[in-house]
């Protein structure tokens, strides 16, 4: 019997010369994703991630601290294992590169390089650019500048260690040409490729000490130590000798992907291929790299203070909504940019009116009209309508979602669930449970659909979790679900119908409230020529808050009659998402019954109830209109969910 391959999955190692940011937690995000995905299929899961401990920029900033290198990486490290906890990151190794165990491997393969004649010193001058820590020649240095961070470079001469690694490039190419998916997606691939039309040289590999003391020394030179970048390649294959529970780099070498940024594709796709090839040990898989986040359309430096801190974002707006906006927003590969406004329309339409609204009025919906037990389904009553839903879970789960995870597309993922979560909503206004649960006749009618909105939910519970799983978690337990995620839940295909029924819901707080903007907050500043006639006396103003007290929501009209005797009023039935209420309104001069069934309108769903003409309202409809009503506010064009808020 063959073993089924490991999923072994990596991110860049950072550089502790700074604490992390949106950029470190994007790359280990999405890594998570394919793990706890990969995990959940079944699959044996090995998710390495780490810190880049040497070399000149870790050094420079221990030193403007005024601490030793170590005692600098001692402080900064914690920084980012902190906030893999709060982002809910299911890495199973953190290397450090200053680990005994790495340092070791580290010298054990330049000797191995030495011995076999790859590795030669020589004389080498050229343009050095201290930032990137790497040499350029004549022709790629611009007016004096690094060519890559447009930073001065000074010219250097020095003896150096020598990685043959020119000696490789045609066999690099060939393996290019051989595996079309070995570097990822396909316009990187072209960018190597067009990077390797030139020759290519030989890889300086040491520094000297004088020049540079933190680092590997070199085990066949006690001045050097080693390149930062030769150094930091190796954890991938190091971590595997000391971090997994049964360390194996034979099971679970080669990776399966390299996650990185597209900054450092060239170290990766040449550097250390080519490294390997010497070696003689396999190449990865593949290795994907993914594009860049700007803020606010401006490429994010310390020095124009735009850069964004995910411990702020987390703290304010919690891990899963960071994590589904970082993967939704743009496809995996391309450029994205981050900006407040779009974060917040993501949480607002996505995750409050679309997915915490269908779990909140499905919750709901069971506790009132099935004393909080999902029920069965009955055959007899299953409709199109069921069956469209099914089949679309059943579709997102078995095929949509496999395809596109394993293609590394995860806002195709997402887009993909959210469709489910959309039509779970519009199932549940079609089927408008609370009108079935005014007439026990439909009881069994009742219990199919409100059974048919929990499985949705079951499933979905399932799509998320990989992306979302602390959501996915309060998803399961208010659906009294006793799933436990660290199993294998999707190893084998889940069917409709095959848990669910009987499980006792327990209503939770909202999954994602609504965050109302500080625009929307603090009252809008009058424009100068605004027409607030200057006598307007401050005390006929009212605070936003007085505003706030009223609770607008979305309503659809289900039924309408005229008050026996008033020319005035009607008596609507409105669903308001959740429920069913009656409204008397004063709208029967302008409007007859049949005009208006079907409308979506704004009600005040907050008042208290009174009778008008002997006959109940629970609420007030909005109108134009001062003495005569001249015309209810109505949504025509957009397909708005009943119970969404108004502000
Ligand atoms: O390069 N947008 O470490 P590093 C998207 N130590 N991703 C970003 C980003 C942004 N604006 N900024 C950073 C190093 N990243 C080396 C790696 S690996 C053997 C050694 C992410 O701290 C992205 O993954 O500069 C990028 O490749 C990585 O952080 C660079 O992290």
């Amino acid at each position: 019997m063959t073993m089924p391959e490991p999923f072994y999955i990596t991110t860049p190692i950072y550089y502790v010369n700074d604490v992390p940011h949106i950029g470190h937690a994007y790359t280990t995000i999405a890594a998570d994703v394919l793990a706890r995905w990969h995990r959940l299929i079944g699959e044996k899961v090995f998710f390495l991630t780490g810190l880049d401990e040497h070399g000149q920029k870790v050094q420079q900033a221990a030193a403007k601290a005024g601490i030793a290198p170590q005692a600098h990486c001692d402080q900064l490290a914690p920084q980012f294992q902190t906030l893999w906890q709060k982002l809910a990151i299911s890495h199973d190794g953190f290397i450090r590169t200053t680990d005994a165990q790495h340092q070791t491997v580290v010298q054990r393969l330049l000797q191995k390089l030495y011995d076999a004649q790859l590795i030669y010193r020589a004389e080498y001058t050229g343009w050095y650019c201290t930032f990137d820590e790497r040499f350029w020649t004549e022709k790629d240095v611009d007016n004096g500048l690094c060519p890559d961070c447009q930073r001065p470079v000074e010219q250097l001469g020095e003896n150096n260690y020598f990685f043959r690694m020119g000696q490789f490039q045609q066999r690099l190419l060939d393996h290019l040409e051989a595996n079309p998916s070995f570097i990822r997606p396909e316009s990187r691939r072209n960018e190597v490729l067009g990077f390797l039309q030139k020759p290519l040289e030989d890889l300086s590999i040491s520094r000297p000490k004088s020049r540079l003391s933190w680092g590997i020394e070199l085990p066949f030179d006690a001045d050097y130590v080693t390149y930062v970048w030769f150094d930091a390649l190796v954890n991938y294959i190091s971590g595997l000798e000391y971090l997994p529970p049964q360390p194996s780099v034979e099971r679970l070498w080669p990776a399966t992907v390299h996650l990185v940024g597209k900054d450092i594709l060239t170290t990766h796709a040449v550097y250390w291929s080519t490294m390997l090839m010497a070696l003689e040990i396999p190449l990865p898989h593949a290795i994907f790299a993914h594009g860049w986040w700007t803020v606010n359309g401006e490429k994010m430096s310390k020095s124009r203070g735009n850069v964004v801190d995910p411990y702020a974002v987390v703290d304010q707006f919690g891990a899963d909504a960071f994590r589904y906006f970082l993967l939704r927003e743009i496809p995996f590969g391309q450029d994205g940019d981050f900006s407040h406004e779009s974060f917040i329309g993501r949480i607002n339409s996505d995750l409050a009116n679309g997915l915490g609204n269908l779990l909140s009025r499905t919750v709901t919906l069971i506790q009132r009209c099935c004393q909080g037990i999902v029920p069965s389904s009955h055959p007899s009553e299953v409709t199109e309508l069921e069956t469209e839903l099914q089949a679309a879970a059943e579709s997102l789960i078995q095929e949509t979602m496999p395809h596109h995870v394993r293609r590394i597309e995860f806002n195709r993922t997402l887009e993909a669930t959210w469709g489910l979560i959309q039509l779970g909503n519009q199932y549940i206004d079609k089927t408008a449970p609370w009108v079935l649960a005014k007439d026990p006749a439909n009881a069994k009618r009742l219990q199919t659909v409100l059974f048919h909105a929990a499985e949705t939910l079951r499933f979905l519970c399932l799509a998320a979790y990989p992306f979302m799983p602390n959501t996915a978690e309060e998803m399961a337990r208010q659906l009294g679900l006793s799933h436990d995620f660290s199993q294998a839940l999707l190893k084998n295909p889940i069917a409709w119908g095959d848990g669910g029924s009987g499980a006792t819901v327990v209503k939770g707080k909202a999954l994602f409230p609504r965050i109302e903007t500080p625009a929307a907050q603090s009252p809008a500043k009058p424009h100068p020529e605004a027409s607030t006639p200057a006598s307007k006396d401050e005390d006929d103003l009212i605070g936003i808050q007085d505003f706030q007290n009223v609770e607008l929501k979305v309503a659809k009209i289900l039924a309408a009659e005229r008050v026996p005797k008033s020319s005035k009023l009607l008596k609507l039935q409105v669903d308001l998402g959740t429920e069913q209420r009656q409204i008397v309104a004063g709208i029967g001069k302008k409007y007859s019954p049949e005009d208006i069934i079907g409308k979506t309108i704004v009600v005040v769903a907050n008042l208290k109830p009174a009778k008008l003409m002997g006959v109940e309202s629970q609420g007030m409809v909005l109108a134009a209109g001062d003495q005569e009503v001249q015309g209810l506010v109505t949504f025509e064009d957009v397909d708005i969910h009943p119970g969404t808020k108004v502000k």
